[in-house]
């Protein structure tokens, strides 16, 4: 078929067969994916028409002021998974706790579990900046047939079955893989139909951009202070563009396409950063890798780590490989 114009669900369709567990599930849990990424898309769009951005007047687990659409995103997508009985399980950065998904007729049959993010950038909302959707998916590892468990949930990253994210940007688009390389697809809104725009995505192996808040220099370890300065010194290829958006998704899906290297770092403010590993790092870890690139919390690859709690934190240092290694490098040193 040609690829030029494959949408999202011919490609599902075209690929299930590469995708080592029973397709079928997957496939219908991306579908549902897709269509709460054209509700959300929807929203976002109008956000600035209608009473809906602002916050929210409550406050989600990590203490963050609930925007309006945070909310309303969190829901289109539990929603939408929930009601298509494809997942036993969810869990959202807007949740205390994960939901286990019963679908009675079924009685805990479906296998597979979602981390997500349901619009992470959200203080961007108001300013008309790209926001994203990130999602992560495992397969259950408790028994089927019975409530999933918190087991399920703090599976390492390497479990990882899919992953991807939407960005509500200058277009929309859907970003993911199954672990056979990182395919995009944009948005083409008067037919609500997302059509491969981006096939076999990859970090250039350096690139010349780092994204990091640097408001926050002074806290930073003194090998993250080193590498920044790095990055600003006349020599060779440097010194490379600052670049920080403030949304991960966006930061993320402009060095990939570009070359680059994000980083949220520690901090004597953070002990560990502010990203979360299990909704943000993993999945968006499991694209970098796919995609050639590589991502570490400084001294280990993101996927290799151990969860230990529904929202903890990590150092991230996301990117193409040789600047993220040369980072590394700096903070080992
Ligand atoms: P700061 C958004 O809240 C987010 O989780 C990422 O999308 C973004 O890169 C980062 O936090 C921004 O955080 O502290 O630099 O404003």
């Amino acid at each position: 078929m040609d690829k030029k114009n494959l949408t999202l669900g011919e490609f599902i369709i075209e690929n299930q067969d590469s995708f080592q567990y029973t397709s079928g599930e997957l496939s219908r849990l991306l579908n549902g994916l897709r269509l709460a990424a054209k509700v959300v898309n929807h929203e976002v769009n109008k956000a600035g028409l209608v009473d809906i951005i602002g916050a929210a007047g409550d406050t989600n687990i990590q203490g963050e002021n609930q925007q309006k659409l945070d909310v309303l995103a969190n829901e289109k997508f539990i929603q939408t998974l929930s009601k298509r009985e494809i997942v036993c399980g969810i869990a959202s950065e807007e949740e205390d706790d994960f939901i286990s998904i019963n679908s009675f007729d079924k009685q805990h049959q479906n296998k597979y579990i979602v981390l997500i993010d349901p619009l992470d950038g959200s203080s961007n909302i108001d300013v008309n900046v790209s926001v994203g959707t990130i999602f992560s998916i495992y397969r259950r590892i408790t028994p089927v047939g019975t409530p999933v468990t918190i087991e399920d949930f703090l599976q390492p990253g390497k479990n990882q079955v899919a992953a991807g994210y939407i960005i509500y940007g200058t277009s929309t688009m859907l970003v993911y893989t199954t672990g056979d390389g990182v395919n995009g697809f944009t948005l083409n809104p008067a037919l609500g139909t997302f059509y491969l725009s981006h096939p076999n995505m990859e970090f250039p192996e350096t690139g010349k951009i780092y994204s990091v808040n640097e408001g926050n220099y002074v806290h930073f370890p003194q090998g993250v202070k080193d590498y920044i300065k790095y990055c600003q010194e006349e020599e060779g290829d440097r010194p490379y563009t600052s670049r920080y958006i403030g949304s991960l998704v966006s930061d993320f899906h402009r060095n990939m396409i570009k070359g680059g290297i994000y980083m949220y770092p520690k901090s004597s403010k953070a002990s560990n950063g502010k990203l979360r590993l299990l909704y943000e790092c993993n999945p968006m870890a499991f694209l970098a890798e796919q995609a050639k690139g590589k991502a570490s919390n400084g001294h280990q690859a993101i996927m290799e780590i151990e969860p230990t709690e529904l929202h903890e934190r990590v150092p991230f240092f996301c990117g193409s490989k040789k600047m993220v290694d040369k980072a590394e490098e700096f903070m080992n040193a």
